[in-house]
C-alpha cells in the first residue's frame, strides 16, 4: 500500500462544532436524509485528471504543485505508483467513486498498440486497488483533445483518419471502463466544435458526430457494457463554439439523430455558467426531459468568467442543486464528480484534502438544507398554488387537450377579461430560502 499521506488519518465526521480542518462537519455518510443515507444521495467521486494529474500550470506559468510521489516522467512505473497513491487518498477521504480519462492514468506509447498495452498494465493496478478498497468507478472517458492529432477535433475532425483513431480510442476506453465495472461512460466534446466557420462544414461535422455516437452505442451492446452513457455540455473552451453547447442543444442533437434513448446528461456547474445559464437551469432542462444523469460538481469565479473549475463551497449553490436533484428523485447511475482543482497557489498535497473536504461538506449541508425546505413545504405549496388555475375548469381542459382556439375565444368573449394575476413573490421566496441557510 502507498504511504504518500502517512501523516493523515482517515477523515471522519466530527459534527458542526469541530475545528479540525481534516474532519467533516456535515458529511456524515450513514446519516439518513429523506429515507436514504447521505453517501447514497451524494455518490461523491474524485476526478483523476485534476487531483492526480493537475500541475497548477496556467498559460502564464509552469506547474507549482508539489507531489512527492510523482517523478514527473511518463514512465509506466510512475503511472502505477500514482494509482496506488490516488487510492490511498480516496480511501482516507472516504469517497465511494472516482472518474478518469484513459490518458490520465497511462502514458501514450509510440503507436496505438503500445498505448493500449500501457493502459492495460495500469488498469490491472486500478482493478487491484478497486478490489482492495471497495472504491468504484463512477464513469470512464477518453481524452480526445490533448494530443496534437486532435487539433481539428476528433469525431468532428475534417481528417477521416483522426475520426478512425478516435473510434479506436473510445473502443478501448469502453473496454477498460467495462473491465473496471464502471457505472457509466462520459462523452465530453473536447474539441468537437470550431474556431471559425470559414473553414467548417458544420452539417457534415454534426452528421459525423452522430455516426460516431451510434457506433459507440452499437459497440456498447456488443461488449455487454450496461453502464449509462452521458454527454457533458459545454459552450466554449477550448473551441470558440462547442457543438454540445448546453443541455438544450444536446437534447436537440440527440433527438435529431435518434440517440436520445441511449444517453443522459452530465451537467457541470461551471459549464452552465459559461453558457450564460445557472446550473439549476441546466439541471431543470435535463430533469424535465428525463435525462438528468450525473453532475460534475465545481464552481466558477464571477470576476474571471472562464472555466476555473473551483471546488464548490457556496452553500446557496449546493442547496439549489440539491433541491433539483431531490425533486427529480436523485441519482441512479450518476453522482457528484468533483471536476475541480486546487488553485495554483495551493500547491501542497494537503490542499487536495481541504478542497475535497470543503466541497463534500458544502453538498452535505446543501442536502440537509434542501431536505428541510422540502419538509417545510412552503416553497412547493407556493408553486402548486401559482399554477392552480390549471387544475380545474378551462385550465384542466387545455391540459387535457379537450379544447381549441374557437372554444377559447368563445370562453373569453363571454368572460370579457382574464382573471387577475397574483404576485410572483420572488423576495418572499428568497427570504424563505434564507431561513434555512
Ligand atoms: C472539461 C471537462 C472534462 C470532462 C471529462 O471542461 O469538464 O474534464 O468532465 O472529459
Ligand atoms: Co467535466
Amino acid at each position: 500500500m502507498a504511504k504518500a499521506f502517512a501523516n493523515i488519518k482517515k477523515i471522519e465526521y466530527e459534527g458542526p462544532n469541530s475545528r479540525n480542518p481534516l474532519a467533516f462537519r456535515h458529511y456524515n455518510p450513514d446519516e439518513i436524509v429523506e429515507g436514504k443515507k447521505m453517501k447514497d444521495h451524494l455518490r461523491f467521486a474524485v476526478a483523476y485528471w485534476h487531483t492526480f494529474r493537475g500541475t497548477g500550470a496556467d498559460p502564464f506559468g509552469l506547474g507549482t504543485a508539489i507531489r512527492p510521489w510523482d517523478d514527473g516522467t511518463a514512465s509506466l512505473e510512475n503511472a502505477k505508483r500514482r494509482v496506488r497513491v490516488a487510492f490511498e487518498f480516496m480511501e482516507k477521504l472516504g469517497v465511494p467513486f472516482y472518474t478518469f480519462h484513459d490518458r490520465d492514468v497511462a502514458p501514450e506509447g509510440k503507436t496505438l498498440r503500445e498505448t493500449n498495452k500501457n493502459l492495460d498494465a495500469v488498469v490491472k493496478v486500478m482493478k487491484e486497488e478497486q478490489e482492495r478498497t471497495g472504491i468504484k468507478l463512477l464513469w470512464g472517458t477518453a481524452n480526445l483533445f490533448s494530443h496534437p492529432r486532435y487539433v481539428h477535433g476528433a469525431a468532428t475532425s475534417c481528417n477521416a483518419d483522426v475520426f478512425a483513431y478516435a473510434a479506436a480510442q473510445v473502443k478501448k476506453a469502453l473496454e477498460v471502463t467495462h473491465e473496471l465495472g464502471g457505472a457509466g461512460y462520459v462523452f465530453w466534446g473536447g474539441r468537437e466544435g470550431y474556431t471559425t466557420l470559414l473553414n467548417t462544414d458544420m452539417k457534415r461535422e454534426l452528421d459525423h458526430l452522430a455516426k460516431f455516437l451510434h457506433m459507440a452505442v452499437e459497440y456498447k451492446k456488443q461488449l455487454g457494457f450496461k453502464g449509462q452513457f452521458y454527454i457533458e455540455p459545454k459552450p466554449k473552451e477550448p473551441t470558440k463554439h462547442q457543438y454540445d453547447s448546453d443541455a438544450a442543444a444536446c437534447l436537440n442533437f440527440l433527438r435529431q439523430y435518434d440517440l436520445l434513448p441511449h444517453f443522459k446528461l452530465n451537467i457541470e456547474t461551471n459549464h452552465a455558467t459559461l453558457a450564460g445559464h445557472t446550473v439549476q437551469h441546466e439541471l431543470e432542462v435535463a430533469g424535465a426531459a428525463g435525462v438528468l444523469g450525473s453532475i460534475d460538481a465545481n464552481m466558477g469565479d464571477d470576476l474571471l468568467g472562464w472555466d476555473t473549475d473551483q471546488f464548490p463551497t457556496n452553500i446557496y449553490l449546493t442547496t439549489h442543486i440539491m433541491l433539483v436533484v431531490l425533486k427529480y428523485g436523485g441519482f441512479t447511475t450518476g453522482g457528484f464528480n468533483f471536476d475541480a482543482k486546487v488553485r495554483r497557489e495551493s500547491f501542497e498535497p494537503i490542499d487536495l484534502f481541504y478542497g475535497h473536504i470543503g466541497a463534500m461538506d458544502a453538498f452535505a449541508r446543501g442536502l440537509k438544507i434542501a431536505a428541510a425546505i422540502r419538509k417545510d413545504g412552503r416553497l412547493a405549496e407556493f408553486i402548486r398554488q401559482r399554477y392552480s388555475s390549471w387544475d380545474t375548469g378551462i385550465g384542466a381542459k387545455i391540459e387535457q387537450g379537450k379544447t381549441n382556439f374557437v372554444e377559447l375565444e368563445a370562453y373569453m368573449l363571454k368572460k370579457g377579461e382574464a382573471a387577475p394575476n397574483t404576485s410572483g413573490r420572488q423576495e418572499l421566496l428568497e427570504n424563505i430560502i434564507n431561513e434555512f441557510i
